[in-house]
């Protein structure tokens, strides 16, 4: 890759795309908004790949490509200032597509993204296809594609963050799981927040798929859009209400009406990509759920301890309580993202019997819940211990926080570990 390109962001997906950048002999500058104290292993980083580092108020005004990190919205200060300067801006997605070697099956929404995007990898694999998964989901796509050749898939969990940034982006296949509410903190609204996870399909055309849930209003509704933009890449639509002729309920490995509708896309995505329906069905029941996602952990005295940090989101902890016809023992509360907690309050009120409220939103969590029983709880471990005091054997602890975790920890990962780890020394204690 010829000239300078300027990388905006040292997170993740930046500090790759510096990686895939350099491999490509092109001249890389790098930038970030945090400050240089926090920086210095990133900009260790930087420097490793032989790329330099310039603070934000020293761009370079001759790069003649910049990437945008997923998480700096491209109507930022200094994305605008970039753009000022006339150098043309991308995503990190956007130069993963452009320099992949191979076909790319794209998957977003607003739940269910990760474990479709896995759950495709592995029936892609089962079928003896080659996969390589990523974007959103932890490994940035751009080091993803690295790996592939071209008779491989990528697999790929777009954000709408990251759709947001793409301009040839073309998936082969693209899945469109469900449009709920969430990051309404960087969106005026849902119907803006919509129409970036509706350009996934905006290169698609013949010889392409799209793959839809039919039974999200949202959704339905771009088939006139389709029809009217002419739209000629084939549409594969599935419903849990309807019968679904590849697989039924029972082989889906994972808990949840919303996990049977993940199953249907990924299983569409599969057949799009040519495998064969009979080896898909069996190649379902062997799937692994992701960490992190309805785990369960452990049972201590009749009482099973679940793992859900991953749903950061009100409808992601609405279907979570909804998988469980026991008594249920919620955690939730973290960051909120300008999402309407109505709704949630509503499936707490009906299907818990206590909530332990923790971080930012512990207050309007137990008032929009003012129906059950409320505690709040000033750290992981302690609500760990409420929630244990409150459960009777036959009950679910479930830690399902409905917010993103920035508050209190580095990510939901790190919250679900510090959730396991607080729950097996009460297992230990318990069988001491
Ligand atoms: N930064 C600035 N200015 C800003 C914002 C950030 O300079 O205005 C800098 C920060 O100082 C930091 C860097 O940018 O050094 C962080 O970049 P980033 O926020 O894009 O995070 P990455 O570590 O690169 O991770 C990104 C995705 N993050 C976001 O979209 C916010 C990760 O998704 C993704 O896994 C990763 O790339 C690899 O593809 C996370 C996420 O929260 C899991 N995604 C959202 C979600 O799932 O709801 C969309």
């Amino acid at each position: 890759m010829n000239g300078r390109v300027l990388v905006i962001g040292l997170g993740k997906s930046g500090l790759a795309s510096v990686a895939a950048l350099r491999e490509r002999g092109a001249d890389v500058v790098a930038t970030d908004e945090k400050d240089r104290d926090a920086l210095s292993a990133a900009i260790a980083a930087v420097e490793a790949h032989g790329a330099r580092f310039v603070p934000p108020q020293n761009l370079p005004g001759d790069a003649s490509l910049a990437i945008l990190s997923p998480g700096i919205p491209p109507s930022s200060a200094l994305a605008q200032r970039v753009r000022g300067l006339g150098i043309p801006t991308i995503g990190e997605v956007e130069l993963a597509y452009r320099l992949s070697p191979a076909p790319m099956i794209a998957v977003t929404g607003t739940k269910g993204k990760s474990t479709t995007t896995a759950l495709i990898a592995h029936l892609l694999r089962a079928c003896g296809r080659d996969a390589f998964a990523g974007g959103n989901l932890g490994e940035p796509l751009v080091s993803v594609v690295a790996r592939a050749r071209p008779g491989s898939w990528v697999v790929a969990e777009l954000s709408s963050f990251q759709l947001e940034t793409i301009e040839t982006l073309r998936p082969r296949i693209s899945v469109l799981l469900n449009i709920l509410p969430d990051h309404l903190d960087r969106y005026s609204s849902i119907e803006e927040y919509a129409e970036a996870k509706f350009r996934i399909f905006e290169n698609q055309g013949a010889g392409d798929t799209i793959v839809l849930d039919r039974d999200d209003p949202r959704l339905l509704a771009l088939e006139g859009r389709f029809a009217r933009a002419g739209c000629s890449a084939q549409r594969l639509w599935y419903s849990a209400r309807e019968q679904f002729s590849f697989i039924d309920r029972g082989d889906v490995p994972l808990r949840g009406e919303h996990n049977y509708c993940n199953a249907m896309a990924a299983v569409l995505a599969a057949v799009a990509a040519g495998c064969d329906p009979a080896a898909i069905r069996e190649a379902l029941r062997s799937f692994q759920p992701l960490g992190h996602r309805l785990q369960p952990v452990v049972e201590i005295d009749g009482v099973l301890y679940v793992d859900d940090s991953k749903a950061t989101t009100p409808a992601a902890t609405v279907a979570a309580l909804e998988s469980f016809t026991q008594p249920v023992v919620l955690i939730a509360g973290g960051r909120e993202k300008g999402t309407e907690l109505g709704e949630l309050g509503a499936a707490i009120s009906r299907r818990a019997k206590a909530l332990v409220a923790i971080g930012e939103s512990a207050q309007k969590l137990r008032a929009v819940a003012r129906d059950v029983h409320g505690e709040s709880a000033a750290s992981i471990e302690e609500a760990v211990e409420r929630a244990r005091r409150l459960a009777a054997a036959g009950d679910v602890v479930l830690l399902s926080p409905a917010c993103a975790s920035f508050d209190m920890f580095s990510s939901a990962e790190e919250r679900g570990e510090r959730f396991t780890h607080a729950v097996h020394l009460i297992a230990d204690g318990a069988r001491a």
